[in-house]
């Protein structure tokens, strides 16, 4: 399953094209759009998010609820753009508004003067337009769908909030258990499992943040649980599957660290803290701990997978850095026209969306199938094979 996406920040709207798409996926569009609508929320989301209301249409691929083995294709409208219109028209010859909209003082931290260098636009609106997060709306809607194909394997992904802004969340005050750390990140504006008195000072984080004018950072973990075992490979380094999801990760915008299972800690500890034993109980093969993340030599071994992403502090802010305008060579502070404060939250739901992806594609390399019914058959059959093959009573 790959997926490409196309549109700008206040275009006509967004689409993602899905290929590779086996037949017989139930398109369940509500589910698509509840996952929308998480991105959408969080505290310290701006303005723009009161004009979203984000929804798919289906275009293609789509007949009675499933797919049919055509190419996907879901639209979302912007609909800021009728605010927009004149400034983004895609015929229209430029207009004073359109001018006066134009750009010149590239942010540090956003793609504006990197761009300016790739692609030499005068007005840097044209790298803001497509560089900007916005584009995520069409990834969470390609990963819901990639959520849909992976239900029925019992894949499931959820996604925290581990800190905001240098506030963290105590490994000890998380929930023990996954379902009830998905349970409590539902129930608050945070998406965040932990207790009442941190979420308070997150929010206050933000509150001060705002006035200051400046955005903020933050962890999130992205958790992935009945993952089939021996999903990536490790025979060749690209088709590493700890390799694969920390590139997707990585390009989501904003986010500046990637790493899996215990990862960045092990510079700290000796390998018998970093590694998990291998044990037998009730005859079945046992991992008493799951330090590795769920991946060992970039192929799933069956424990749940943990991810951990940074989002550095948003590059538009309401107190500018230092820039140079690129018209006149003028030191001037950076632009500024609207920003969030901070979108760690949503950032999981992104995380989500891309994990999804990444495992829609590396099923499909190991089980094949042109339809759901062949996938999950060649799935059933390789788990059976793997259980025959672990039988004790066999050896
Ligand atoms: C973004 C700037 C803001 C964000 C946007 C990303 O948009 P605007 O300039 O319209 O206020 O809100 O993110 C979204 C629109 C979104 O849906 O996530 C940027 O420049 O990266």
């Amino acid at each position: 399953m790959k997926f490409l996406t196309t549109g700008e920040s206040h275009g006509k709207g967004l689409t993602v094209v899905l290929e590779d798409v086996p037949a017989g996926i139930h398109v369940d569009c509500d589910f698509i759009n509840a996952d929308l609508r998480r991105r959408q929320g969080g505290y310290g989301r701006g303005r723009r998010q009161q004009i979203e209301t984000d929804q798919i249409e289906i275009l293609s691929g789509v007949r009675f609820s499933k797919t049919t083995g055509a190419p996907v294709t879901f639209w979302i409208e912007n609909k800021d753009y009728t605010n927009w219109q004149e400034i983004m028209d895609p015929v229209a010859e430029p207009s004073e508004l359109s001018e006066k909209k134009g750009f010149y003082r590239p942010r540090p931290g956003h793609a504006d003067l990197a761009g300016y260098y790739k692609y030499g636009h005068d007005d840097l609106r044209d790298i803001l337009e497509r560089s900007s997060a916005r584009e995520t709306a069409a990834r969470v809607a390609a990963g819901a769908f990639a959520k849909l194909f992976l239900k029925p394997l019992g894949v499931e992904i959820f996604s925290h909030m581990l800190s905001l802004g240098g506030i963290f969340v105590a490994e000890e005050d998380l929930p023990e258990h996954y379902s009830d750390i998905a349970t409590r990140t539902e129930s608050n504006d945070l998406c965040c499992a932990g207790p009442d008195h941190i979420l308070e000072a997150m929010r206050q984080r933000v509150d001060e943040a705002n006035e200051a004018g400046v955005t903020l950072g933050g962890r999130i973990e992205v958790v992935a649980t009945q993952v089939p075992r021996g999903l990536g490979s490790y025979s060749q380094w690209n088709r590493r599957l700890d390799g694969q999801l920390a590139q997707a990760i990585m390009s989501i915008q904003a986010v500046k660290s990637v790493s899996i299972g215990l990862g960045e800690l092990g510079e700290r500890v000796t390998g018998d803290l970093f590694h998990d034993e291998i044990t037998l109980e009730k005859q079945q093969i046992c991992r008493p701990t799951n330090r590795a993340g769920g991946l060992e030599g970039g192929v799933t071994n069956g424990e749940p997978l943990i991810i951990q992403a940074v989002m550095k502090p948003i590059s538009t802010m309401r107190t500018p850095l230092r820039s140079i305008n690129l018209r006149t060579m003028e030191a001037e502070k950076a632009h500024f026209e609207r920003s969030d404060v901070t979108a760690v939250p949503a950032c999981g739901v992104i995380c989500e969306a891309m994990t999804a992806l990444i495992l829609a594609q590396v099923v499909q390399e190991k089980y094949g199938g042109d339809s759901m019914d062949e996938v999950l058959s060649h799935f059933r059959a390789s788990e059976l094979l793997l259980t025959q093959r672990l039988d004790i009573s066999s050896k």
